[in-house]
């Protein structure tokens, strides 16, 4: 008989801290605003326009969770936060989720208590150099001062490469990518590295772009996508699903120009599913049917994103790579919408 009232008691306070720890969603209703942590500023990934508006490639992943959720992809606050601040910033519940070129690792994951709910960039750790520099592979930087933000997985994966390559370098460390490009174009450091999209969005933005090369090597592999805490699984799932509904919209032919029209119902029941006119994903979310077709009108489907922030027509020029659908060769797989 006592044994079972303790038991019983170690259940409920098992229960109430789970319910404490979760209830992101709920927060996020009650706001009317998604906490959205973001980098201090991308161009290309995540940036203020002349009006103060955000932009990027990592916005939209912000503004479509926004939509899904609330129903208005304009109901972000985006909170810039530095390789060094993200972290804390999510911890401590100041964001909701952080979209900004994080990269998954293990100690990410199971020391620092993150989830994250997918991949929306692969990329690797890239090098750039001024062209009179003369240097044409990372193996011949022996020596050199080499700028790099802290907190990152760039830090440490360039201890990597210079220790198991047998050269040495003098780091100067920096906060924020605009720091960094300040830096290099002064002439603070001969070396610039970050992961190879940051550094083909920074490179965009130089008066004379021409003047620099992106060395050939790709020193690390650079899975960077958007994350929230421990121990909400549900809003995990919410944002794990609006991230694989832009994946799949774009596997399944679904864009911003024909959605109008898909959502009156197709003759494919996997569109209609992700639509809303069949099955009930929808409520299993505790969203409404129509969260995935609002997260998708948001800013289009995950090839539309790609394209218009940082695709091969834009000054970033980036091609798909490892980021085009498994369809075509790239590592991007959405699980089914069942
Ligand atoms: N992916 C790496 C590096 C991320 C990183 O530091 N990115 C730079 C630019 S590519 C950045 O966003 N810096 C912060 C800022 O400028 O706000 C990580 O997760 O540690």
């Amino acid at each position: 008989m006592k044994k079972s009232v303790f038991l019983g008691a170690l259940t409920v306070a098992g229960l109430s801290a789970g319910v404490a720890a979760a209830g992101t969603l709920d927060d996020v209703k009650a706001r009317g605003k998604l906490n959205c942590g973001v980098t201090t500023g991308l161009v290309g990934f995540a940036a203020p326009d002349a009006n103060g508006h955000w932009e990027g490639f990592d916005v939209g992943v912000c503004r479509a969770v926004a939509a899904a959720v609330l129903g208005d992809k304009d109901a972000v606050e985006f909170v810039p936060t530095t390789g060094k601040t993200r972290f804390t910033a999510l911890a401590s519940g100041e964001v909701d989720m952080l979209a900004r070129n994080t990269t998954w690792t293990f100690s990410r994951d199971v020391d620092l208590k993150f989830e994250f709910v997918g991949v929306n960039y692969y990329d690797g750790q890239g090098f750039m150099v001024p062209k009179e520099l003369g240097v044409s592979s990372a193996k011949e930087l022996d020596g050199a001062t080499v700028c790099i933000q802290t907190g990152t997985t760039t830090e440490l994966n360039l201890a990597d490469f210079f220790r198991s390559n047998n050269i040495s370098y003098e780091p100067v460390p920096i906060e924020t990518n605009a720091e960094a490009q300040q830096q290099f174009l002064a002439g603070a450091c001969d070396v610039y590295t970050t992961d190879a999209s940051g550094l083909a969005a920074t490179r965009a933005t130089f008066e004379n772009p021409g003047d620099f090369v992106v060395l050939p090597e790709i020193i690390s592999k650079e899975p960077l996508g958007p994350l929230v805490r421990h121990g909400d699984a549900e809003w995990g799932d919410v944002v794990r699903w609006t991230l694989n509904s832009l994946i799949a919209a774009e596997e399944l032919g679904i864009t911003s120009a024909n959605i109008g029209e898909l959502s009156s119902g197709t003759d494919n029941p996997e569109i209609n599913r992700m639509l809303g006119t069949e099955g009930t994903l929808g409520e299993m979310l505790g969203l409404d049917a129509e969260w995935a077709k609002r997260a998708i009108m948001a800013g289009g489907n995950y090839g539309e994103l790609f394209e218009k922030n940082i695709g091969a027509s834009t000054p970033i020029g980036l091609a798909r790579g490892l980021n085009a659908q498994w369809t075509e060769g790239g590592l991007l797989y959405a699980p089914p919408f069942r």
